[in-house]
């Protein structure tokens, strides 16, 4: 084992250590005024830990940046924890008002969180749409020199369910994807229970169809020894053919029933049997619970082994609860460790009382540790939370003289703009999910292309065939083409919408949407206002002017959307003029500082 490596094993056992106590704090130690449980996910942590080190302390670099799995939320409090950046009273209120949030969260969380997640498939989305805007950034002059970071997602497995997750997959293999991890922490369970035996072969066939490279970690470095040793290939089928259930099962029973069902299955008085003789309960629970992805050196090495910039998805292998007496447990998913088995547990971490909250609670060799911490990549430029100078906004006009629908108007405010060398325009960036000639986007694009990282002529004009529609790319398009997916359109609009914050770079997003298809997307624009992207959507059409289109196209509920949704102030305009001066207003609303805490401190300064 290299130096790293140890360092590397250290640091696993006080992050398991520190999200379980994090955990346990909340639920059994700090004072409650009911008997409602507070909550938290010990083994959907505990299956992380290896994972999330190896990420955190060997692969990633300052430009990267990751959506972490909702539930994996300690971990990563308690790894800003181990270096510096989060206190002990955030971590006390655990769930708490002011405390660490349950999922990660850009808003309402203080140690740099990247992405939130929360609302399963969404987080692992926005990191692709992250890697376009990233792009889109790059090939502009205004963009240029910016360093090309990771986008990161930790994708627990039944999040593979989310049907967004393939909707992303295609518009990113439309878009050249690169720059894009996803980590899946293969634990083979969900909330309820074990997936589907088989059902990674037939995801990864998908994965494949989409242009992604997929690598398989199944095993650890002991296994892979054992695997080496006379008797080791038949030791191997036998993992790999054993089925989820009962794999987890065995794992939860332990170290003398892992040896009498192996000895069942493969004893032969020879050198299998000498294989698993050679090692105590203990040892034999620690090679079978040896997946890949609970192995940090296995983690780390597999990184490291990426030098390309293809999307690339891991299959890592876990054992959710790893580490912990509800490992494999099939309940574990929102169950704790009691008192009893957390009493045991702690003896076994070796944490005395009143050293739970140590930073090194676990750790024996702490200068050394420190020593290494302050040499890790990822926190080296400390916290990586950008912003971007104010555009000052031109005054927008509407000739209102004559009778125009606000959708024509919409498209000619940006015709006027496109037309002009304004610095606003220069970062607008429009996008629309296949809807774009019909929501008067037309003109812009004419004149502002669309964006692609190599140019790509369009045919009808090269071959001289009139169309009201330019459909060229180019590097310096100023429009992103989306399908029809509007879950894409939201993500989208978020990812581009924290630009000025996670690359530094303001942009001005507006996307276009026939209004009653707010609706399909409505999960994801809820996650893009929570993380207070900025964007502008226009709802086009709307209201009364759908009455033609029949009962499958009407949008009477979607300024109920507007009213009630947190962070999104909404206008149902019925004039152009109204309409320009909400847009002028909302170019500027959108480059406001966190609009949240501004009414918090309002709110304080009252009372
Ligand atoms: C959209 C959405 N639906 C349902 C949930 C409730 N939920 C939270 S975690 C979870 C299962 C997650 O399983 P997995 O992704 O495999 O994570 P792990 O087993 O590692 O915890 C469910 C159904 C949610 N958070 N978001």
């Amino acid at each position: 084992m290299t130096a790293n490596s140890r360092h590397l094993k250290t640091i696993e056992r006080q992050l398991l250590w520190m999200s379980h106590w994090m955990i346990h704090h909340a639920n059994h130690v700090r004072p409650k005024e009911d008997d409602i449980k507070v909550g938290g996910h010990q083994a959907s942590s505990a299956s992380m830990v290896s994972i999330m080190t190896a990420l955190y302390f060997s692969a990633l670099r300052p430009e990267d940046r990751v959506a972490v799995k909702p539930h994996a939320s300690p971990v990563f409090h308690a790894i800003q924890h181990l270096m510096g950046n989060l206190s002990v009273e955030k971590m006390k209120n655990f769930r708490g008002f002011g405390g660490v949030q349950s999922y990660p969260s850009r808003t309402k969380d203080v140690d740099d969180v990247d992405f939130s997640t929360g609302s399963v498939g969404l987080g692992v989305g926005i990191t692709s749409f992250a890697s376009l805007v990233q792009d889109y950034i790059s090939a502009k002059q205004w963009g240029r020199g910016l360093l090309l970071g990771r986008m990161v997602a930790l994708v627990g497995d039944a999040e593979l369910d989310e049907g967004n997750i393939y909707e992303t997959l295609q518009e990113g293999w439309k878009n050249n994807l690169r720059n894009t991890w996803w980590i899946i922490d293969y634990n083979r369970q969900s909330l309820d229970g074990i997936v589907r035996e088989g059902l990674f072969e037939r995801i990864e066939k998908i994965f494949d169809a989409f242009g992604w490279d997929v690598v398989r970690v199944k095993h650890g470095v002991l296994q892979k020894a054992a695997f080496e040793e006379p008797g080791g290939d038949r030791l191997r089928d036998w993992i790999d053919n054993c089925p989820n259930q009962e794999y987890a099962a065995l794992t939860f029973m332990g170290g003398a029933v892992w040896r009498k069902r192996l000895m069942d299955d493969l004893g032969d008085q020879g050198d299998v049997t000498a294989l698993i003789e050679r090692r105590s309960d203990a040892e034999l629970a620690a090679l079978m619970e040896n997946l890949g992805g609970n192995c940090v050196e296995t983690m780390a090495r597999t990184f490291e082994a990426i030098e390309h910039d293809r999307p690339t998805c891991f299959l890592a292998y876990t054992i959710k609860g790893w580490g912990t007496p509800t490992a494999g447990h099939k309940d574990n998913h929102g169950g704790l460790m009691n008192t009893s088995q957390f009493r045991g547990w702690q003896e076994s971490m070796g944490v005395a009382d009143g050293q739970e909250w140590e930073r090194f609670a676990t750790v024996a060799q702490a200068e050394e540790l420190q020593g290494f911490l302050s040499t890790v990549s990822f926190f080296e430029k400390g916290p990586r939370r950008f912003s971007d100078d104010v555009i000052d906004v031109p005054e927008i006009n509407i000739d209102s003289s004559r009778e125009i629908s606000t959708q024509m108007a919409f498209g000619k405010i940006l015709d006027d703009l496109s037309k002009g060398q304004s610095a606003l325009a220069e970062r607008i960036v429009t996008t629309s999910p296949d809807v774009t000639g019909t929501t008067s986007l037309g003109p812009w694009v004419n004149r502002r292309k669309l964006f692609a990282r190599t140019k790509q002529a369009d045919a009808f004009i090269e071959h001289r065939i009139p169309s009201t529609a330019k459909w060229e790319f180019a590097p310096d398009g100023q429009h992103i083409e989306l399908g029809i997916a509007e879950m894409n359109l939201m993500l989208l609009l978020g990812a581009a919408g924290l630009s000025h914050s996670v690359f530094g770079k303001r942009l001005i997003p507006i996307g276009t949407v026939y209004d009653p298809f707010v609706c399909r997307g409505l999960d994801s624009l809820n996650y893009a206002c929570y993380q207070d992207a900025r964007f502008i959507l226009i709802g086009t059409p709307s209201g009364v002017t759908l009455a033609p289109e029949g009962g499958a196209h009407q949008s009477v509920g979607t300024p109920l959307i507007g009213m009630s949704q947190d962070g999104l102030a909404a206008f149902e305009p019925a004039f152009a003029d109204e309409l320009a001066v909400i847009i002028q207003w909302a170019f500027a609303y959108v480059q406001k500082g966190l609009v949240r805490r501004t009414l918090l401190e309002r709110g304080r300064a009252v009372a």
